[in-house]
């Protein structure tokens, strides 16, 4: 057979049959989706084919069940790096972009993935942005997407502001040496917030997830609950959040942010100077860094009163580790048990006073070496002394809320908040979706009228690289205002491209609609995805704002679901064959072309999930791809020698067996054990077989290696597709484990006797076989089933005792107790483990080379399932 050849004849006919267009039916529906890629420049590697291969094979298998599968392909294809590259190349992005996603469609189609390229998505297309633009717009009407002036992360290699999620410790994501600047501008953000609650609770509802992908996106959302306080300073009360109410009585200072907005209200005159210089010292950091920072700050000359204790006076200090977008951008300071407060007061020599004490704490009564942060009662805390602080923490807070003041109401109350802030999505580039809005002297922003849709990027200007062209591009700027007709200028900010990954998912459901952004029943029979594939690194920015976007549409009543996936899939990395990432620069990288010319590309489909769970990370081999082909040879010839007839009752076990455990493999994503379940099969293989066994086994490999089933499908003489065929149906009632439990013995006993004869120090020319004795198969068989009730030792062997063996039994079962696995699953028995190593002793001696016998004597030391070896 030339594989290559196959590959070829199939995607052809695939190709011109529509294979594997879907439409709605009343058929179930199953819709597996790979994570939207951005067609790069160089095109796919090995790397990108492990992550098309593994929802292909899922979306086959599903397929092949009956399911009515969407499985569709599209291009996240705005973004830097082509206009990067056009920049370089003086050329237009569009150009570049679609160039390489022509590339990608080639490739991916020598994959042989099941896509229906009917729904083929790309981002740049207006017929796509059209629809960014007109929820932005249904945003805008809402109150969601709003424009304010704030600091903002710039990135000066990108030339653009960066979403919060965008800076990595301080740096830009894209460029890992870039320091990220803080400028004060004027920006668009969407207001993600208001979902804060909805995208925390709704994770406890996502089943389907891994955990990790919802342990992180719980710390970015950062839900907490803690106490609002309003501080008296200047007769102006001030909130503070705390979750640390029970520490109140310990507050000895406050800190204000050096960015908040009305800084410079509680700064007084003869402090200004020093406050001035203070703020010109500093620099902006991120949140992550805050600890590591040496905590500096200068006195406003503000004092404010305590809530609970009207004599004392509070300095309020401006400092360098409080957030201006968090809480309320200030903070009360309790050093004795807040490790950054501590820090700050040592250095400005503010008083300590510890509020609450442990009575296990070994510094019960003595000077503080470092913040307090653990359990235990209050002290110096007036009427609230002697309290557990958790307890405290209710009290405190009740306490305030019954204070109150006119016009402010209580000084304190329960309060919820997040550490997620707006999605800010302005970006000054010029290869995204531009934002729909006109600036009108007279009338201010007005949101582009929907007839209008879309907003078209130019295609005729020039991109310096230095500043957004749009701004140049006086035919893009230059409008009339929609309500007034006169003079207007456009908004020349694009969106965040993370903003076109956010619904592309609905958009398939409906991709060529030209009137709405999709029919609403379409949507309600495809969606939601069943299963989403994609990388880890994804867990915060894009799964995030995908959520928030599901449940806004949700919410203008355009969809039913809540959230977008039922199931997220997060893939392993493929390293190079050293381990290391694949990367042009590397020059490690290998391509599916290349492979594919050497062995196959189902060969290379089969290694990539042969060898570990999809889920882990693997390096490429050339041993392990060489091993694949192996198995698809011997697959090819297996087939192709078969004698159409009669298959054994023992055959038909293993066949039904290895469904089910296939079944449960590929339902779990564990291919690579399936992969064994089907070696297995194949070594199982009989001389003659039914035809319907024959076209199951076939079917079984189909997911897997589909160029080359369809060819062996049609050398047996069958009509259509197999990619389309109905997978086998189990059949529960042909599994006979006693089958399974005679192959296992006789290749547990060749692999003792290979240890064995490697393990000796003489040459051995002989070896003798001793079985268990009669009667420690009933015992075993027993005691697999008491050991499902009852673990502990001492009982087991009481319920075990027959009087006869007593001895022997007190120790065998603490043997089998410790290492379960050394139970058989299925225990033969004494005449049945004879027979079968009679009938095999041909084939031992032929392996070993040495004598092989019998013996039908009582030997102590075997046991069933695990006879026992002499060797002469
Ligand atoms: C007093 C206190 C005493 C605090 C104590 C902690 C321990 P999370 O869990 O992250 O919500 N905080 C409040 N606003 C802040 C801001 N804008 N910048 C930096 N820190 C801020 O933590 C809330 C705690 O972080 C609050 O509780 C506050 O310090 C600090 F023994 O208030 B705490
Ligand atoms: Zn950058
Ligand atoms: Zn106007």
């Amino acid at each position: 057979m030339n594989l290559k050849k196959i590959e070829k004849k199939w995607q052809k006919k695939w190709e011109e049959n529509n294979t594997f267009k879907v439409k709605e039916s009343k058929k179930k529906k199953y819709y597996v989706l790979e994570m939207y890629p951005y067609p790069s420049g160089s095109g796919l590697h090995m790397g990108h084919a492990f992550n098309y291969t593994i929802g292909d094979i899922l979306a086959r298998y599903k397929r092949m069940q009956g399911f009515n599968v969407m499985y569709p392909m599209g291009y996240d294809s705005f973004g830097l790096p082509a206009e990067n590259a056009a920049i370089k190349n003086n050329s237009h992005p569009k150009k570049f972009t679609e160039a390489a996603i022509k590339n990608y469609i080639k490739q991916q189609k020598q994959l042989g993935l099941s896509y229906d390229w009917d729904r083929k998505l790309e981002t740049h297309n207006p017929e796509y942005y059209k629809w960014d633009q007109w929820i932005f717009l249904k945003m805008f009407e809402k109150g969601l997407a709003y424009k304010k002036e704030s600091p903002v992360n710039w990135c000066p290699e990108c030339n653009t502001v960066l979403a919060n999620e965008q800076v990595v410790n301080g740096r830009c994501w894209r460029h890992e040496s870039i320091n990220v600047e803080v400028k004060n501008l004027n920006q668009w953000f969407l207001k993600i917030t208001n979902y804060a609650d909805e995208l925390y609770d709704g994770l406890e509802k996502l089943t389907g997830w891994p955990e990790l992908i919802k342990k992180l996106q719980k710390n970015w959302i950062g839900k907490s609950f803690g106490t609002e306080i309003k501080f008296n300073i200047n007769k102006e009360y001030w909130p503070v959040f705390t979750t640390r109410p029970d520490t109140l009585f310990g507050v000895t200072f406050m800190v204000v942010s050096a960015q908040h907005p009305r800084l410079y209200d509680l700064v007084t005159p003869e402090n200004r100077k020093k406050v001035d210089s203070f703020l010109k010292k500093i620099t902006s950091v991120s949140e992550g860094e805050i600890d590591k920072l040496e905590k500096e700050g200068a006195f406003t000359g503000s004092y404010a009163t305590h809530p609970l204790m009207k004599k004392k006076k509070i300095p309020v200090y401006v400092g360098n580790f409080v957030l201006a977008d968090y809480g309320s951008g200030m903070i009360m300071g309790v050093p004795a048990h807040d490790q950054r407060d501590f820090e700050f007061a040592k250095k400005y020599k503010i008083p300590i006073i510890k509020v609450i004490e442990s009575n296990w704490d070994s510094n019960k009564g003595k000077l503080l070496k470092e913040a307090y942060l653990g359990k235990g009662s209050l002290i110096n805390s007036a009427g609230f002394n002697g309290l557990a602080n958790e307890k405290a923490k209710i009290k405190i807070t009740k306490e305030l809320q019954l204070k109150k003041i006119n016009n402010i109401g209580p000084i304190g109350k329960k309060k919820k908040n997040f550490r997620l802030r707006d999605w800010l999505i302005s970006r000054q580039r010029f290869w995204g979706t531009p934002i729909p809005i006109i600036y009108c002297n007279g009338c201010g922003p007005i949101p582009v009228p929907n007839e209008d849709l879309p907003i078209l990027l130019p295609n005729n200007l020039k991109l310096s690289g230095t500043k957004n062209p749009l701004r140049e591009h006086k035919e893009f700027v230059e409008t009339n205002c929609p309500k007034c007709k006169g003079y207007a200028t456009r908004e020349t900010d694009t969106m965040d491209t993370f903003v076109n990954s956010s619904w592309y998912y609905l958009r398939y459901c409906d991709p060529r609609n030209k009137d709405k952004i999709f029919e609403e029943n379409k949507i309600k029979y495809w969606g939601p995805v069943d299963t989403y594939i994609g990388g880890k690194e994804h867990a915060t920015m894009h799964l995030i704002y995908m959520r928030f976007y599901t449940k806004f549409l949700r919410d203008l009543g355009l969809i039913k679901f809540d959230e977008p996936a039922i199931n997220l899939f997060n893939q392993g990395m493929l390293h190079a064959t050293d381990g290391e990432k694949m990367s042009k620069s590397k020059g490690n990288i290998i391509t599916p072309e290349n492979v594919s010319k050497s062995y196959g590309i189902d060969t290379a489909r089969l290694f990539l999930v042969s060898n570990s769970s999809p889920d882990k990370d693997l390096n490429w081999s050339e041993q392990g791809i060489d091993g694949s082909l192996k198995f698809i040879k011997k697959i090819i010839k297996k087939v192709s020698k078969i004698k159409v007839g009669k298959s054994s009752k023992k055959f038909q076990s293993k066949l039904h067996f290895s469904l089910k455990n296939i079944n449960e493999c590929i339902d779990n994503f564990k291919y690579n054990l399936a992969i064994i379940q089907l070696k297995e099969l194949f070594d199982n293989f009989e001389e003659e077989i039914n035809k319907k066994d024959l076209e199951d086994c076939i079917k079984l490999i189909s997911p897997f290696c589909p160029h080359i089933s369809e060819e062996l499908w049609e050398s047996i003489g069958k009509d259509g597709f197999i990619s389309l065929a109905k997978w086998p149906k189990l059949d529960s009632k042909k599994i006979n484990f006693e089958f399974d439990a005679e192959d296992n013995f006789i290749n547990f006993l060749i692999s003792d006797l290979r240890s064995l004869v490697n393990l000796v120090k003489f040459e051995p020319i002989k070896a003798k076989i001793f079985v268990s004795e009669s009667w420690k198969y009933s015992f075993v068989k027993k005691l697999s089933r008491e050991i499902k009730n009852n673990r502990n030792v001492g009982e087991l062997i009481k319920k075990l005792i027959d009087n006869k063996h007593n001895k022997e039994i007190s120790k065998l079962v603490p043997y089998y107790l410790k290492d379960e696995s050394r139970i058989p699953k299925f225990v033969l028995n004494r005449s049945k483990e004879f027979k079968i190593i009679e009938e095999n002793l041909n084939n031992l001696k032929k392996e070993f080379n040495i004598e092989v016998i019998v013996v039908d004597e009582n030997n102590s030391k075997a046991l069933p399932g695990k006879p026992s070896i002499f060797l002469e």
